[in-house]
């Protein structure tokens, strides 16, 4: 299939999401390159939040660590273990660029954070406001991939208690949100058990959310 071919859900205004814009081979190659990073000295962590609450998934920050206790981006990864974070691979930065450009955006990538859900993963409605107060008002998106079992994705509005609506996100989706739906609440709800391709990711789901600083 060609990606023009691919099709565009618009969720609302500035939110699209963009079911099997991943290949297969391109989701393979995805989870091993995030596994095999993973693995290093500054790979997947739990993080902690400042209320002392352990969050419901593993993370990976690369380009930039996002700091689970004052929500500011670093270079190294001071509530963790103070190491230097990983690079993004250009590889990836590339697809979002691509994912964005569909959705009729432009975004540079230079965070992306991974998330590795287990099968009691979550994550509760929040925004995503911690990039440069430039980038949140040039509503520059946050593109975000799918990979592994499906998920309840919670979209809503810009305030918290807004309408919301859950959208299924399968392996192999992108999920693209900027300008008026920059700030939009979202969470991450049920994670349903061995609903991914088999041996793409050893279990749970992949989330991949890339973002410009
Ligand atoms: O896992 C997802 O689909 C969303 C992740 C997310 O909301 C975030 O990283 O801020």
């Amino acid at each position: 299939m060609n990606q023009q071919d691919k099709q565009t859900t618009r969720v609302k205004e500035g939110a699209f999401h963009l079911p099997g814009f991943l290949s297969l081979p391109e989701q393979e190659r995805i989870a091993s390159l995030c596994l095999e990073l993973g693995k290093n000295a500054a790979g997947f962590y739990q993080p902690v939040l400042r209320s002392g609450a352990k969050m419901r998934l593993r993370m990976m920050c690369l380009g930039r660590h996002w700091n689970a206790k004052t929500y500011n981006y670093e270079l190294h990864r001071s509530d963790v273990d103070g190491l230097a974070v990983q690079p993004i691979p250009a590889t990836l930065a590339k697809l979002a660029e691509r994912a964005a450009t569909l959705a009729d955006f432009i975004v540079r990538p230079d965070i992306l954070l991974v998330n590795w859900y287990g099968k009691d993963g979550r994550l509760g409605l929040h925004q995503d406001k911690d990039e440069r107060p430039e980038t949140l008002q040039a509503g520059i998106p946050v593109v975000s991939f799918s990979i592994g079992d499906t998920c309840e994705f919670i979209f809503g509005g810009l305030s918290r208690s807004d309408p919301r609506k859950k959208i299924a996100l399968h392996s192999g989706d992108a999920f693209v949100f900027g300008g008026p739906a920059r700030l939009c609440f979202h969470g991450v709800g049920r994670v349903l058990p061995q609903t991914g391709p088999s041996g793409v990711w050893p279990s749970g789901r992949l989330n991949l959310t890339f973002r410009q600083f």
